[in-house]
């Protein structure tokens, strides 16, 4: 698991638990003679959810479909997984023969399914379906409802469960409820065919957070809830306020464990497999290569027909190029039965068709290959082909690119699969359109080296920096943002600006404002964070009427020639130098206590030396790491890494970590946005800046705080009850919030209105 995902959950949800719900569960226990066997399923999807739950505890609810399920459970109906390292709770779920047949083959493969992938004749509805339905997904509610504790947030996936969120919501109000949706949306004109159109959305309306793999798929859902409920919907902030409950949806595009895969893919395991597979097929020429479950939505028949066409056409690739299609049987009941017979009746005839001697076009394989063998089939593929008729992502295409450690490969991906919005570089084809489709695999496989890597390159690049820990990371800020709003309260404070305005009236302000990220957005370079010539000014004309302070952790004098506002107050360093408008400042040389103005002066346990050695070690530890920027303020020190490539942050983290160890007692680190702040441990911070820049220079002021970042929850804290803080994006610690910096320069305007 990524470390910098680690350190996220550890600090965010250490006090909540975490419950995913799932059809699938993530270790099936096997009855095998008289032993009972442990499988777990190879999908990235359950492995990245099974490393979050090692990391935070919690529990997984599932569905019970081992054969030896029943016999390991305790009377809870819990086993705690992984076997090798229990960490969690696994809860599953029984469901007897009918439900299965009616809950999981009927409604949700034959009715919701094919509907989502826009298969309209597909669609079989039978009454004992949809009941059924509802009462296994009653049966996953109440599972949950039997584990939740009073800070629980729950997870759920997929088109199985759309009811589970409203059951749950009826009976917990408080609830955090997030759902993941892995295929994709229809629109209204497909999804008005669905008989409980109305019962399957206000069931998942029942979530404080709905994912989607891709834009589209998120306007769809607003478009279906707008025809068919009565509904208030925001399209700007992606929002549903259905019956009082308000609920987000957002695009988080799933993905895979680059790293895995690529190191997978490196090893000589891999070599030598691929070295096998030659020499076994007897291959020679280009390879091509396809990998899907066998199911009709993937459309291995257009495939296999553009294939055809293709052999047809440029009848000089016969014996160049052969395809190998790996087909997993999937859902071994009809359609998928006569879908098999279809696909492999048509490989049969292309085979008859093209073969020459030993060669043959296609090379099938029908069962399931471990994901560490895949690799050698992704590896060495001249070309992948990808030719869903509609899919949620799809991670085939994803697991092919990490796999393709010598970029030479080139990946042709349908365009109507949610992975073609990211995946700058592939080939796109129309399924549909046959002939494009076989042009496109001539034009592939006659492609320059050069245009190929850049291809290929590109590719690996975008797969990497956005791996599945990226998605599961982006989902659970999402959650941890919810989780904040629901229990702080914190207002939008342009919804509540009259509520300020009574309080400007009666009181005399004064105002802080904290620099990067309220001030000025947080970009790569800190050094390069000016603000803007309109926001000077706007500060630059209140000031006339209020007093400022601007408070930062840079250092004083930087701080003073970015804001470029001569005559006004500025705290630095965190409050440990300050200025105060005409006088210069208070403070110091590092190896003596900090003095401010005049301000009691506590003796600090530790002088700079600590923090120079401190900053010494860490210097030669993080030298290789690209990206890393050490600034050295005296007093304190800041260690940012916005530039470093996210691929070495864990290593970062660790190595900081490891250098840490000791200074505890003398320094306080905390962590901003990218950055470390260290201060020695009894040093001012923003609060104590604050309280004494009221005392000595706004006796009888009320304070206005607003910041963005961990730093200034001190100064947050410093005012509560006797001022108003306002936080960028909201936060626990204040009544009010603004979403940027854009605002910020509103909401000052807005004050001089009021104050001139
Ligand atoms: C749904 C959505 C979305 C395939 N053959 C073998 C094998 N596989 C693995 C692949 C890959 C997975 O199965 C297939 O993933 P897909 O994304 O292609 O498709 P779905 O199963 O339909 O998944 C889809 C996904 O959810 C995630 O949100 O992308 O759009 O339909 O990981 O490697 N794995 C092994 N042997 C095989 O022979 N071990």
């Amino acid at each position: 698991m990524s470390e910098i995902l680690k350190a996220f959950v550890e600090e965010n949800l250490s006090e909540e638990t975490l419950i995913i719900v799932s059809n699938r569960e993530p270790y099936i226990h096997k009855k095998a003679g008289l032993e009972i066997k442990i499988e777990k399923p190879a999908s990235g999807l359950t492995s990245a959810l099974d490393n979050i739950l090692r990391a935070t505890g919690g529990t997984w609810v599932a569905w019970g479909s081992g054969s030896g399920d029943r016999e390991v459970v305790n009377g809870r109906s819990c086993i705690t997984v992984p076997p090798e390292n229990p960490s969690y709770k696994l809860k599953r779920v029984w469901l007897n023969q009918n439900l299965i047949e009616n809950y999981y083959h009927g409604y949700s493969n034959q009715v919701l399914w094919p509907l989502c992938h826009i298969t309209l004749d597909r669609v079989y509805f039978r009454k004992r379906f949809w009941e059924d339905y509802m009462k296994a997904n009653i049966s996953f509610a109440n599972a949950v409802l039997e584990e939740a504790e009073g800070n629980s947030i729950v997870w759920v996936h997929d088109y199985h469960l759309c009811l589970v969120p409203l059951i749950l919501r009826q009976k917990r109000q408080d609830m955090i409820i997030a759902h993941f949706w892995h295929i994709p949306w229809p629109d209204w004109s497909v999804f008005r065919v669905c008989p409980q159109s109305k019962e399957i959305l206000e069931g998942l309306l029942g979530n404080d957070l709905i994912g989607f793999q891709i834009p589209l798929f998120v306007k769809n859902f607003l478009d279906c809830v707008k025809e068919r409920l009565n509904a208030d919907i925001d399209y700007h902030q992606s929002t549903v306020t259905y019956r009082g409950h308000i609920t987000r949806l957002k695009a988080f595009p799933i993905s895979v464990d680059y790293e895995k895969f690529n190191s997978m893919a490196s090893s000589q395991r891999t070599e030598a497999a691929i070295k096998k597979i030659r020499d076994r097929y007897k291959l020679k020429g280009y390879i091509g290569i396809g990998v899907d479950r066998l199911e009709y939505t993937k459309a291995l028949i257009k495939r296999l027909q553009a294939i055809n066409l293709f052999f047809e056409r440029y009848e000089r690739f016969i014996k160049k190029f052969t395809f190998i299609q790996i087909a997993v049987p999937t859902r071994m009941k009809e359609p998928y039965i006569s879908y098999k017979e279809t696909v492999e009746g048509l490989i049969s005839k292309i085979n008859g068709r093209y073969s020459a001697g030993i060669w043959k076009p296609i090379i099938y394989i029908d069962e399931k290959v471990e994901h560490k063998d895949l690799v050698a089939y992704y590896r060495m593929a001249d070309v992948a082909i990808i030719s869903s008729v509609y899919d949620g992502m799809n991670l085939v295409a994803k697991e092919y690119v990490a796999s393709q450690v010598d970029e030479k490969g080139v990946l042709i991906l349908s365009e109507l699969a949610g992975a073609a919005d990211e995946l700058e570089g592939a080939m796109l084809v129309n399924p549909y359109d046959i002939e494009d489709f076989s042009e496109c695999i001539r034009k592939v496989l006659i492609m320059p080296e050069k245009e190929k890597r850049e291809r290929m390159g590109g590719l690996r690049r975008l797969v990497r920096g956005k791996d599945i820990y990226k998605w599961v990371s982006d989902i659970l800020h999402e959650i941890v943002a919810l989780l904040l709003k629901k229990n702080i309260k914190c207002l939008y404070l342009f919804d509540h600006i009259d509520e300020l305005k009574k309080r400007l009236v009666h009181n005399k302000i004064f105002l802080f404002l904290d620099y990067d990220g309220t001030l000025t957005p947080i970009i790569e370079s800190p050094d390069m964070a000016f603000i803007s010539d309109d926001m000077r000014s706007v500060i630059a004309g209140l000031k006339r009427h209020i007093p400022i302070a601007v408070i930062s952790g840079r250092g004083l004098k930087d701080i003073r020639e970015r804001t470029g506002i001569d005559d006004m107050i500025y705290a630095g360093n965190h409050g440990n130098e300050i200025w105060d408008g005409e006088k210069t400042v208070t403070t110091t040389h590092p190896l003596r206590p900090i003095h401010r103005m005049g301000a009691p002066c506590p003796e600090l346990p530790v002088n700079g030396h600590i923090l120079q050695e401190f900053l010494g070690k860490l210097k030669i530890a993080l030298s290789h790491i690209q990206g890393v920027f050490i600034e050295d303020k005296g007093i304190t020190a800041s260690i940012h890494f916005r530039k470093v490539n996210p691929k070495y942050l864990g290593e970062l983290i660790d190595r900081f970590r490891i250098e840490a160890k000791g200074y505890e007692k003398y320094l306080r680190i905390t962590t901003g946005k990218k950055v470390f702040d260290i201060r020695p441990i009894n040093a001012w911070n923003k609060g104590d800046a604050v309280s004494w820049i009221i005392k000595n220079f706004g006796e009888g002021r009320t304070p206005i705080y607003i910041g963005d970042d961990l730093t200034d929850e001190d100064a947050f804290k410093a005012i509560r009850g006797a001022g108003t803080g306002i936080c960028i994006g909201v936060c626990r610690e204040t009544e009010f919030y603004l979403t940027d910096q854009g605002e910020v320069k509103k909401f000052l305007e807005w004050m001089m209105e009021q104050v001139s």
